[in-house]
């Protein structure tokens, strides 16, 4: 490990996001698993991440994979033991990688112990752990984020049960100390288990408005986003926190970056937050062109937000939710699919926070073409798909279904990592339980090791200028020409040390006229992802400059 330079471990940290199930499986059932993430430890280790975020492993009856948890006590034996868990802590932490895990607390799965306690009476203790309406009317025709009402009706009872998500996924009820103190209890014992910290999963949900609030036509989540009074709930779990040297990453959707400060550092919630501003240009029409002034604003806000304060900024491009980067924002063709995934690594990896890296981002995996109705499996695809197909099962429709989901699916970015060229591309020696891309055979781990300027080596060279740079973690954030439709050009500057990042985002060649203050000799070209284009390079910032398409420029201040 380079030396510490802040005060702080997971400042100067790389981050890798792993979806266990889609990562390496050790026992040929076509599932990856706890044993699989450990025999992967030396990947990892010379990818250059100082920790990994693994999503939950907990026992599920797998509606939403994980997300909607039974046992938080236990592993989800797909995924293997108890004991298979604290083994790969200890070969992580032998290896100078940390762990953390999901902590999902805003609901349950409708398995829980409490939940099936809970549908039992009123007078039952974990009744009131979940949120109840009064009588069999549902209370608002609130739109849960999965699809449908968030009522769901249970005729023992007669009265409905509230859901943000899947109706297998009731919400807990944040109003009740009970509740509070034995999600407390859950979180004490995982980390006496010796993990590093947590996500923590759609965080900004725990707290809802009073029924008869209206959602904002806008935004029908608003009645149970992001709520008033939500603080209350986030200092005590802040307060639990504290106990214990971790880190921690709320997934916090609908939290502007005004609230930031309040949201994370020293007194905030969280140590980071997943914010949505820009993500949420990842929705768009596959026709319509990338905002890339809508990019450059979200993400500026945020960095400059956490500027000067004590705040710190989670970087990130895709996770498991999100279709993948280079289909979306990038440009998946095969003349532009290295160049562009580099484009992006180059934007988003040299801003100031930590950076999380999805599985196989830093292949530059693409979207996948799925071919069949039943290679989907998410269960927010198996509803729109659903709704879409109607009654009759039209082969036509079908075509178009396919389509839509290869492009916007929260499956494109959960099929099996591509480790080699081989028929599984090493994932399984089994069936995997999900179908491998066809791209594997030319985008894998095992080629790209190799070859010298792919994307994979592109990836090791950001991350160890952000260990060998020190105003990368500590530096400022300054941006330029925020109203250029192609070029972001941003600078991070800590008294003499200046880095300047320049990437077009786009498959057009791009005139920029830079500011007087960046303009002149005193520079020198530390890394590009176009090599080959000498044309473009040069060692003098010129006032206009010409960029050719996906090019990524970073020059240091000599
Ligand atoms: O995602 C949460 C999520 O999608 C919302 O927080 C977000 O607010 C929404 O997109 C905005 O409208 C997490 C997990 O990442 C996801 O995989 C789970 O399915 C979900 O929670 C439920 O646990
Ligand atoms: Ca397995």
């Amino acid at each position: 490990m380079t030396k510490k330079r802040t005060d702080k471990w997971w400042k100067d940290a790389v981050a890798y996001q792993i979806y266990p199930k889609s990562f390496k499986d050790s026992n040929g059932d076509g599932i990856g698993d706890l044993n699989g993430i450990r025999e992967k430890i030396g990947y990892l280790k010379d990818l250059g991440v100082d920790f990994v975020w693994l999503n939950p492993v907990y026992q599920s009856p797998n509606v939403d994979n994980g997300y909607d948890i039974s046992d938080y006590q236990a592993i989800n034996p797909e995924f293997g033991t108890m004991d298979d868990m604290t083994q790969l802590i200890e070969e992580a932490h032998a290896n100078g990688i940390k762990v953390i895990m999901d902590l999902v607390i805003n609901h349950t799965s409708d398995q829980h112990p409490w939940f099936l306690e809970a549908c039992k009476g009123e007078d039952n203790p974990y009744h009131d752990y979940y949120i109840w309406s009064d009588t069999a009317e549902k209370p608002n025709d609130w739109q849960s984020i999965f699809g449908g009402s968030v009522w769901e009706y249970v005729p023992s009872l007669k009265k409905n049960y509230f859901h943000v998500f899947a109706k297998e996924q009731p919400d807990l009820n944040w109003e009740n100390k009970q509740m509070r103190e034995s999600i407390f209890r859950m979180i004490r014992w995982w980390l006496d288990q010796g993990i590093d910290g947590f996500r923590i999963d759609a965080i900004s949900h725990i707290k809802k408005s009073s029924w008869e609030t209206k959602a904002r036509p806008d935004w029908p989540h608003s009645p149970f986003t992001n709520v008033k009074g939500i603080g209350k709930y986030l200092k005590e779990l802040s307060a639990v926190f504290k106990e214990y040297d971790i880190v921690t990453v709320g997934e916090a959707s609908g939290v502007t970056a005004e609230e930031a400060t309040e949201w994370v550092g020293n007194d905030g919630y969280f140590n980071m937050i997943f914010e949505f501003e820009h993500i949420s240009l990842w929705q768009r029409d596959k026709n319509e062109a990338v905002d890339v002034v809508g990019l450059k604003r979200a993400l500026g806000r945020w960095q400059r937000a956490l500027d000067y304060g004590e705040g710190w900024n989670a970087l990130y491009m895709e996770n498991h939710d999100v279709p993948r980067s280079v289909s979306v924002f990038g440009n998946d063709t095969p003349q532009y699919r290295a160049r562009s995934a580099k484009a992006l690594a180059t934007m988003y990896l040299l801003l100031q926070g930590t950076p999380f890296i999805y599985q196989g981002q830093e292949l530059g995996m693409p979207n996948m073409t799925f071919t069949a109705i039943d290679q989907l499996d998410d269960v927010t695809a198996k509803n729109q798909i659903k709704d879409l197909l109607g009654e009759k099962d039209q082969a036509t429709k079908t075509l178009e279904i396919l389509e839509l989901m290869s492009s916007v699916s929260r499956d494109n970015s959960r099929t099996p990592m591509q480790w080699d060229w081989s028929d599984n591309a090493e994932f399984s020696t089994g069936k995997p339980w999900m179908a491998v891309n066809p791209n594997h055979k030319t985008i894998n781990v095992a080629q790209q090791r190799v070859e010298k300027s792919s994307i994979l080596n592109y990836y090791k060279q950001l991350i160890h200028l952000r260990k060998t740079k020190e105003v990368l973690v500590s530096g400022h954030y300054v941006d330029y020409l925020p109203k250029h439709k192609q070029v972001y050009v941003y600078e991070r500057f800590l008294e003499k040390e200046r880095l300047l990042v320049i990437v077009n985002l786009t498959k057009d060649e791009a005139e920029i006229k830079l500011p007087q203050t960046v303009v002149g000799k005193d520079w020198s070209l530390l890394l590009t992802n176009s090599v080959e284009d000498k044309s473009q390079q040069t060692t003098v910032i010129a006032s206009k400059m010409t960029i050719a398409p996906y090019q990524a420029l970073v020059y240091v201040h000599n």
